[in-house]
C-alpha cells in the first residue's frame, strides 16, 4: 500500500523538487502533492484512492472532462497506426483546416509540442518579419518557459518568487520590455522610446497566470492599434483561452484581432501540442520557406492531431459553449454567493469554461491588485477543499477549469464544500 506522502520521497530521490513542473509541487500552497493515479470524466483519484473533482483539466486541455470515449477511440484507432512518424499525415493538415476555419485571420497553421514551443517560436517569427529585436509582454502575464519570455512572468515563476529565472542572459532579457496588463498608457511609453524596435506585443488576452484578470474595455482595441502605428505584430498568446473561453477564443470574446495567435492545450486534447497560426505573409517566414528556422521531432505527432480532432468534434457541437459557460457560471455564482454568507473577502469570475477565484472582495484588474490577496488564507481554504474532494490548482495566482463532465451535483458538491471552507476561514 502506497501513499501521497510515500511517494513524494520517492519522487523528490530523483525528479528535482519531486516534480517534473514547478507548481505541481504545492510549494505555494504547502503540503504534500497528490499523486494522480487515474482519472475519467470530472474526476481524479490519487494513489490513496481518494477521488477528486477535478478543477485543473490539466491546466486547461480538459474541456470535456477526462478519458472522454470518443477522444479514448481516436487516440487508440490512431496508436494502432504508429506512435509517431517524423514525416507528413493527413491529420496534421485537418486539424490546421478546423483552425483556420474558426480563427478568421489564421491561413497557415505551424504545430509544435508544447504552448512554451509556440510562444518561443512566435517571438522569433515576428522578429525575424520585422527585422526587430525588442518585445513587450506584461507583468504576471506567462508564455512558457522560453527564455525571452522568462522575464516578470506569472504562473509558477510568480508563486515561487521567480518571476524573473535565474539563467536568462541579462543581454537577452533587456531586449523583453515588462508594460501593466490593462495600462495603455505603459505601452504606448514603450512604443515613444524604442521607434522601430519593437518587433511584437505579446499578451494573454485574457490573463490566467496571476490568476484570471479579464482585459479592461478598450484595452485590447488600444494594443491593436499601437501595433499598427508602429509596425509591431500584435501576438494573443491563447494557449490557455482558445477552444476554452469560447471556441474562436479571447479574440472571439473581445472582437480583438491579433497578427498572430499561439495555441496549445485544447487543440491536443490532453497529450502534448502547441500550434501558432497567423496570415500567410507572416507565417511563410517560416522554414522551408523562409528564413525563420523551427522545427521539432514530435511536432504534428498523429496521435495528438488525432486527440485535438476528436476534442474538436465535441466541442464545435451546436450549444457546447453556452452549456459550457451557463454551467461554469452557475458554479461561479454560488462560490460568491459562499463568500458573502460567510463574511469573507472572497470572489470569483468565469469566461467560457476558464475561471477565477480570488481571497479579495472584487475580482482584479490588475497584476498589482492581484498581488493585495490574502494569501495565507487561500492556504488554508486550498487545503480544506483538497480535503473535502475538491481538487484546485495549488496557487492563489492560478486560474481554475472547468469541463463539460462537470454535472449539477459536482457543482452543488463544489459549493458546499466551500461554504464549509470559507466559514472555516472566515
Ligand atoms: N504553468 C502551468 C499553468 N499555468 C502549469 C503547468 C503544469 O504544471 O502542468
Amino acid at each position: 500500500m502506497t501513499s501521497n506522502a510515500i511517494e513524494f520521497d520517492r519522487a523528490r530521490k530523483v525528479l528535482v523538487g519531486g516534480v517534473n513542473s514547478a507548481v505541481r509541487a504545492f510549494r505555494a500552497v504547502g503540503g504534500t502533492p497528490r499523486f494522480i493515479d487515474r482519472a475519467d470524466g470530472a474526476y481524479m483519484w490519487d494513489v490513496e484512492g481518494k477521488r477528486y473533482i477535478d478543477y485543473l483539466g490539466s491546466w486547461g486541455p480538459m474541456i470535456v472532462g477526462q478519458s472522454h470515449p470518443h477522444v479514448v477511440a481516436a487516440v487508440k484507432a490512431a496508436a494502432e497506426r504508429g506512435l509517431s512518424y517524423g514525416a507528413p499525415n493527413v491529420m496534421e493538415s485537418a486539424l490546421a483546416e478546423r483552425i483556420c476555419a474558426l480563427f478568421p485571420q489564421v491561413e497557415r497553421v505551424r504545430f509544435t509540442s508544447s504552448g512554451t514551443e509556440s510562444a518561443m517560436s512566435a517571438i522569433r517569427l515576428a522578429r525575424g518579419y520585422t527585422n526587430r529585436s525588442k518585445i513587450i509582454k506584461f507583468e504576471g502575464c506567462y508564455h512558457g518557459t522560453a527564455d525571452s519570455l522568462l522575464v516578470k512572468a506569472g504562473s509558477g515563476a510568480l508563486a515561487f518568487g521567480t518571476p524573473s529565472s535565474a539563467g536568462v542572459p541579462e543581454d537577452l532579457a533587456r531586449h523583453t520590455l515588462v508594460a501593466q496588463f490593462n495600462d495603455l498608457a505603459s505601452v504606448e511609453a514603450f512604443f515613444r522610446q524604442h521607434p522601430k524596435e519593437i518587433a511584437c506585443v505579446m499578451v494573454e488576452p485574457i490573463a490566467g497566470n496571476m490568476n484570471l484578470i479579464k482585459p479592461q474595455p478598450g484595452f485590447h482595441e488600444g494594443l491593436r492599434k499601437l501595433c499598427s502605428d508602429h509596425g509591431a505584430l500584435l501576438i494573443f498568446d491563447e494557449v490557455m483561452t482558445g477552444f476554452r473561453v469560447a471556441l474562436g477564443g479571447a479574440q472571439q470574446v473581445t472582437g480583438v484581432t491579433p497578427d498572430m495567435s499561439a495555441f496549445g492545450k485544447v487543440i491536443g486534447g490532453g497529450m502534448p501540442v502547441g500550434a501558432i497560426g497567423g496570415p500567410a505573409d507572416v507565417m511563410d517566414m517560416m522554414a522551408p520557406l523562409g528564413p525563420v528556422y523551427q522545427a521539432g521531432t514530435l511536432s504534428g505527432n498523429p496521435i495528438a492531431m488525432a486527440a485535438g480532432l476528436a476534442t474538436l468534434d465535441l466541442i464545435e457541437k451546436p450549444g457546447f459553449f453556452d452549456e459550457l459557460s451557463r454551467k461554469c457560471a452557475r458554479l461561479v455564482q454560488g462560490l460568491n454567493d459562499a463568500g458573502r454568507d460567510a463574511g469573507v473577502a472572497f470572489c470569483a469570475q468565469s469566461e467560457g469554461g476558464m475561471a477565477g477565484m480570488y481571497m479579495m472582495a472584487q475580482p482584479p484588474h490588475s497584476f498589482a491588485q492581484v498581488q493585495t490577496q490574502d494569501v495565507e488564507r487561500f492556504k488554508r481554504f486550498y487545503h480544506l477543499m483538497l480535503e473535502a474532494g475538491i481538487y484546485l490548482p495549488p496557487s492563489p495566482v492560478e486560474a481554475f477549469f472547468f469541463s463539460s463532465a462537470h454535472s449539477d451535483a459536482d457543482i452543488d458538491e463544489t459549493i458546499a464544500a466551500a461554504r464549509k471552507a470559507l466559514a472555516a476561514v472566515a
